[in-house]
Parts: structure tokens; sequence; C-alpha cells
């Protein structure tokens, strides 16, 4: 056992959180995986692990990073550790209480972006509520969705976005399905830290997904299976 393991272990709750915060900062991907076992052993909920202190965490890095006090190469440290933590709570969120699929899901971050985390998130959340999810990962071209909905014909298509000049791509793919009369039987739903419902209205999305876990009810209810 390190002294690390050792000083983590042996802060409350609050001071655990605020640690995992500093560490997810400094990119210290062991120790937030640390912190997120010590949390789940604590007998912690998942979602609030994942929203107070990794969420959070990457939610201060986001303005330091808009602020120029941190740069790409940080970022992506930061990234990595938030994803180790992530990596333990993907099994218990992706836990679903229906044997049976609740629908195929294909999500992929658009053209130009590179962000995969939220995406991700949104994955975790979905498999949870019972979806085989289809993920294409980041920097996908029209021909990736249309590739993969001819493949796995799935229930929704989602796509996410989090930069401003990436996210117009969305209302290109909506458009090209709709030409192609695929989204008449195909709910499509965007999400990603810059859009809103004004702008998911204006590109014909089908939904907006705000956050992770309000997407999965999203679909769920897209689906007709909502509890
Ligand atoms: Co980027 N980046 N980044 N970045 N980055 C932002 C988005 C930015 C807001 C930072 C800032 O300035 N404050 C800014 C965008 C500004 C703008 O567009 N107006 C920005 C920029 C500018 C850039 C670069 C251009 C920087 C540069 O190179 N100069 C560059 C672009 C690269 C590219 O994509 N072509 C870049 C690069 C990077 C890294 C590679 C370093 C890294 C990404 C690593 C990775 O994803 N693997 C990175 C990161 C980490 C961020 C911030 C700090 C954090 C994003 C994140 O993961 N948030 C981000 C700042 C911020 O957003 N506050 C920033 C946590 C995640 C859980 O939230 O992704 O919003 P989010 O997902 C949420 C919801 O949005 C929603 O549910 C999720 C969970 O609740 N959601 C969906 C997301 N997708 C959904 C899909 C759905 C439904 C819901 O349905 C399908």
């Amino acid at each position: 056992m390190s002294d690390d393991e050792i000083i983590l272990k042996d802060l409350n709750d609050d001071d655990l959180i605020e640690q995992m915060k500093d560490d997810l900062y400094d990119g210290m991907a062991k120790e937030v995986h640390e912190g997120t076992q010590i949390l789940i052993d604590r007998g912690w909920d998942a979602n609030l692990i994942l929203s107070d202190a990794l969420v959070e965490g990457m939610r201060i890095v986001g303005i330091d990073f808009r602020d120029g006090i941190l740069f790409v190469p940080e970022v992506l440290q930061c990234a990595d550790a938030m994803k180790s933590g992530m990596g333990l709570l993907r099994p218990i969120l992706a836990e679903s209480e229906n044997s049976a699929s609740t629908g195929t899901y294909v999500i992929g971050t658009v053209k130009g972006d590179i962000h995969d985390i939220g995406k991700n998130l949104v994955g975790m959340m979905l498999e949870g509520a019972g979806f085989e999810v289809i993920d294409l990962g980041i920097n996908n071209p029209i021909e990736n969705y249309l590739e993969a909905i001819d493949k796995h014909r799935p229930n929704i298509l989602g796509m996410s976005a989090l930069l401003t000049t990436t996210m117009p791509y969305m209302g290109v793919v909506i458009e090209e399905l709709d030409k192609r009369g695929i989204l008449k039987e195909l709910p499509v739903m965007v999400g990603g830290a810059p859009l809103n419902q004004e702008f998911a209205d204006a590109i014909n999305a089908t939904s907006y997904g705000r956050d992770a876990a309000m997407s999965a009810e999203l679909a769920k209810a897209l689906v007709g299976k909502n509890s």
C-alpha cells in the first residue's frame, strides 16, 4: 500500500471529494481511480461520485482551460484522470434491470470534434437503461453515421458536439437523413455543452439531451420503454 493510498483512505467524504477534484485537475489518474474506488466501497451512489467529484472536477478544469491557465497537454491528462474514475463506474452504471434489450443506440462525436468524455458517459447511462450501444468514437463524418445506420438498424441515432464550430455539422447530418427518408423512422438525439433546446429544434433533431441521465430517460421514452 502506498503513502498516497493511506492518505486518501484517511480522508472523510467531503475532504476526499475535494482531493479528487484537485487530483483530477492535476491529471493524477491513479489517485482519481483510487478515490473513486474508496467512495464506491463507502457505499456512494455511482451517479453522485460522477457528478460531485468527476464532472465537477472537469468543470473547474474547463474554466481554467478557457482562461488560458491550463493548456491542451494538461487538459488531456485531466481527461485521462477522469476516464480512470469513469472506468470503475462503468460496470455499475451499466447494470441493467432488464435482461431484454431496450433497443439499439448508435452514438458518435461529430466530424472535427475529438471530445468524447460526455459521449462516453451518455453511452454508459444508455447501457444502464438496457440499450445496446454502438459507439462510433470521435470525429465522425456523415458517412460513418450512414454506414452504422445501415449495418446496425438502430432505434436511435445520437450525436455529440462540444465545440460551437462543430455543432452545426449535426444539422448537416440530419438534413441528409431527411433527404434519404431515414429521419421519419429514426429519432435523432443531440447533446453537448454548447447546445440547447432551441438549437436542437432549429436543426430538426428529435430530442436534446442536456445531460447523461436525462438522455437515458429520453431515449427510453423515444422507444416507448419509459418507466
Ligand atoms: Co476542449 N474545449 N478543446 N478539450 N474542452 C471545451 C469544449 C471548451 C468549452 C473549453 C473552454 O474554452 N472553456 C472549448 C470550446 C469553446 C467553444 O466551442 N466555444 C474547447 C476548445 C476551444 C478546445 C480546442 C479547440 C482547444 C485548442 O486546441 N486550442 C480543442 C479542440 C479539439 C477538437 O475537438 N478538434 C480542444 C481539445 C480538448 C482536449 C483534447 C484537450 C480535451 C478533450 C479530451 C477528451 O474528450 N477525450 C478537452 C476538454 C477535456 C475540454 C473541457 C475542459 C471538458 C469537456 C468535458 O469532458 N466535460 C471543455 C470545457 C467544458 O465543457 N466546460 C472543453 C465533461 C463532460 C462530462 O461534459 O462533454 O459537456 P460534456 O457532456 C455532458 C453533456 O454535454 C451531455 O451529457 C454529458 C454528461 O452529462 N452530452 C450529451 C454530451 N454529449 C451528449 C450527447 C447526447 C446527449 C447528451 O446525445 C447523443
